[in-house]
C-alpha cells in the first residue's frame, strides 16, 4: 500500500514583521515605505518544516492576514500535507465567504510553505520536485517611480549589476516627464537594456489610450497595468489602440480573473504573482491556462519562490527582481549574470535571518 503522505501538519507558526526597505518604493499609487510581511512556518510531526511568507502591500493588511494565516493554520493541524487537497479543504470551508483578498492571501502562504516541506522532505529544490529542472531565468531590474535623474542612476546601477532588462514606474504629472524618464534610460544604457514601465493602475481609460500612443515609438518591452487592475475591458480597449505590448495579472485573485483577463483579451502578457494566484498550486493552473493562450508569463515580486515556478512555467518570460524580504533571509535572491541563481539547499532557499525576524518583528 503506497502512503497516501508522508508528512503531517503539527503546528503552522505565523509571524508579522516590519521590514525596512533600502528605499520606499514609489508608485503612481502610493508609496510602500516598508515591506509589511507575514512569515510562516509549517511545522510537521516528521520533523520537516516548509516556510514562506507573504507581502501585505499596507501595515493595514498586516495583522489581519497574519490571523487569517493562523487560523487556518490551526484548522490544518493533523492534516497531511497534500497541497491539492489542502487547497479543496479549505476552498470548501470558506465556500459561503468567497476566497477573494486576504484569504486568498493566507492560503497561499500555507500553500508555499506545504510545498517547501514537500521539497525538503524530498532533499530537492522545489523546481526539481515539480518535474522542473534549474535553467537560465532572465530577471529585470524592477525600480520605483523616479525622476529622469534617478532613471538615468537606475539605468546605470542595472546594467552595472548585468541586468539585461529594467522597469521603471511612471504616471508622472504629465506625459512628457513620463518620456523624459523613458529617454534618460536610452540615454544612460543604449538600447542594449530592455525597458518595461509600470503606471500601476493610474490612468483612466483615455488618459491611458493617449499616453501608451504617446510611449509607442520608444520602443518599450511592455507598458503595464495602464487602468485599474479590475478593469479588463478597459484593458482590452487600451491594448487595441497600443502598439506596444500590454502588461498585467499582479493582481489577479487567483484563477477566475486570470480566466476573464484572458477571456476580455485584455492583456498581451501574464504577470503572475504566486501569493495573490494562490500559491505553488494556484501558480501551476495559471501557469497552464497562460501556455493554452500562448501568453508569455512573468513573475511579480516573491522571486525566491518564482524562479522555481518559471523554470516550470512552459511560457516563461522574465523574474522580477524587487527584493522586499532580504532584510529577514539568511540568503536573499541571487542574480548572476542577469539570471536567477537557484538555492544549494533544497525547497525554495527560504531561510529566516532570526535575529533580523527579532528586531522587526510585530
Ligand atoms: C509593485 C507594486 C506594489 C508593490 C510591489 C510591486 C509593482 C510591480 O506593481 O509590478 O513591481
Ligand atoms: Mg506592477
Amino acid at each position: 500500500m503506497v502512503p497516501a503522505h508522508n508528512l503531517t501538519i503539527r503546528e503552522v507558526r505565523v509571524r508579522a514583521v516590519q521590514v525596512p526597505l533600502a528605499e520606499p518604493l514609489k508608485t503612481a499609487s502610493g508609496e510602500i515605505l516598508t515591506a509589511p510581511l507575514v512569515l510562516l512556518d509549517l511545522l510537521t510531526t516528521e520533523g520537516v518544516c516548509g516556510t514562506s511568507y507573504l507581502f501585505c502591500y499596507t501595515p493595514d493588511a498586516l495583522e489581519p492576514t497574519a490571523q487569517a494565516a493562523a487560523n487556518i493554520g490551526a484548522a490544518l493541524t493533523g492534516d497531511a500535507v497534500v497541497p491539492f487537497e489542502i487547497d479543496a479543504k479549505l476552498r470548501q470551508r470558506f465556500r459561503l465567504l468567497g476566497v477573494q483578498g486576504l484569504m486568498t492571501m493566507a492560503m497561499a502562504g500555507i500553500d508555499m510553505a506545504a510545498w517547501d516541506a514537500l521539497a525538503r522532505a524530498a532533499g530537492l529544490p522545489l523546481v526539481s520536485l515539480l518535474g522542473g529542472a534549474p535553467k537560465p531565468i532572465p530577471a529585470y531590474a524592477s525600480y520605483g517611480m523616479v525622476d529622469a535623474k534617478g532613471a538615468a542612476k537606475a539605468a546605470e546601477k542595472a546594467a552595472g549589476a548585468g541586468f539585461r532588462a529594467m522597469k521603471v514606474k511612471i504616471g508622472h504629472a504629465d506625459v512628457a516627464t513620463d518620456l523624459a524618464v523613458i529617454r534618460a534610460v536610452r540615454s544612460a544604457v543604449g538600447d542594449a537594456m530592455a525597458v518595461m514601465v509600470d503606471y500601476n493602475q493610474s490612468l483612466s481609460v483615455p488618459q491611458a489610450v493617449a499616453r501608451t500612443r504617446a510611449l509607442d515609438d520608444e520602443g518599450l518591452h511592455w507598458i503595464e497595468e495602464p487602468t485599474v487592475a479590475e478593469d479588463f475591458e478597459g484593458h482590452a480597449a487600451i491594448a487595441d489602440e497600443t502598439a506596444t505590448p500590454i502588461q498585467m495579472g499582479e493582481n489577479w485573485w487567483g484563477l477566475p480573473d486570470m480566466a476573464k483577463c484572458v477571456a476580455a483579451g485584455a492583456s498581451d502578457l501574464a504577470m503572475i504573482d504566486v501569493m495573490k494566484i494562490g500559491g505553488v498550486t494556484g501558480w501551476l493552473k495559471a501557469a497552464a491556462l497562460a501556455e493554452a493562450n500562448g501568453l508569455p508569463v512573468s513573475s511579480h515580486i516573491f522571486p525566491e519562490v518564482s524562479g522555481h515556478l518559471l523554470a516550470i512555467t512552459p511560457t516563461r518570460h522574465w523574474l522580477e527582481h524587487l527584493d522586499l524580504a532580504a532584510e529577514v533571509l539568511t540568503r536573499p535572491v541571487t542574480i548572476e549574470g542577469g539570471d536567477f541563481v537557484f538555492p544549494e539547499t533544497p525547497g525554495t532557499g527560504i531561510e529566516w535571518d532570526e535575529k533580523a525576524v527579532a528586531r522587526h518583528e510585530v
